[in-house]
């Protein structure tokens, strides 16, 4: 499975060149660009398995370094402010990682107005709760 088998391909470029600058990364609004915001949680959570490249179970912060590049090969690598930034976000059980399994869908309930910020940290509420 391919990241495009999920999102249009032109979604995903619009949605990278969007952070082109260093330090400009937001995965909110990556998210609702690429598509990923509309998605079903089955959908998430497979973009989310193709992210995970050592298939451990985890998006690791050595794995977010690389998030832009996995939607396109020529794009940046985040810096390590977007890295923690993003994993401060996401990490609900503060293991240092973000769970594929639940966790990673409480960074998508943003659009459902569940996220709040800048306390630091997502609430811990999964789509299928909610849903
Ligand atoms: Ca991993
Ligand atoms: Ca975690």
């Amino acid at each position: 499975m391919s990241l495009t088998s999920i999102l249009s391909a032109e979604d995903i470029e619009n949605a990278v060149k969007e952070f082109q600058a260093p330090d400009s990364f937001s995965f909110k609004k990556f998210f609702q660009l690429c598509g990923l915001t509309s998605k079903s949680p089955k959908e998430v959570k497979d973009v989310f398995q193709i992210l995970d490249d050592d298939n451990s179970g985890y998006i690791e912060e050595s794995e977010l370094k690389f998030f832009l590049q996995r939607f396109v090969p020529g794009a940046r690598t985040l810096t390590d402010a977007e890295c923690k930034g993003f994993l401060s976000a996401a990490d609900d059980d503060n293991d240092g990682k973000i769970g594929v399994e639940g966790e990673s869908l409480s960074v998508i309930t943003c659009r459902l107005g569940y996220y709040h910020e800048p306390v630091g940290k997502a609430v811990s509420i999964s789509l299928y709760q909610i849903v």
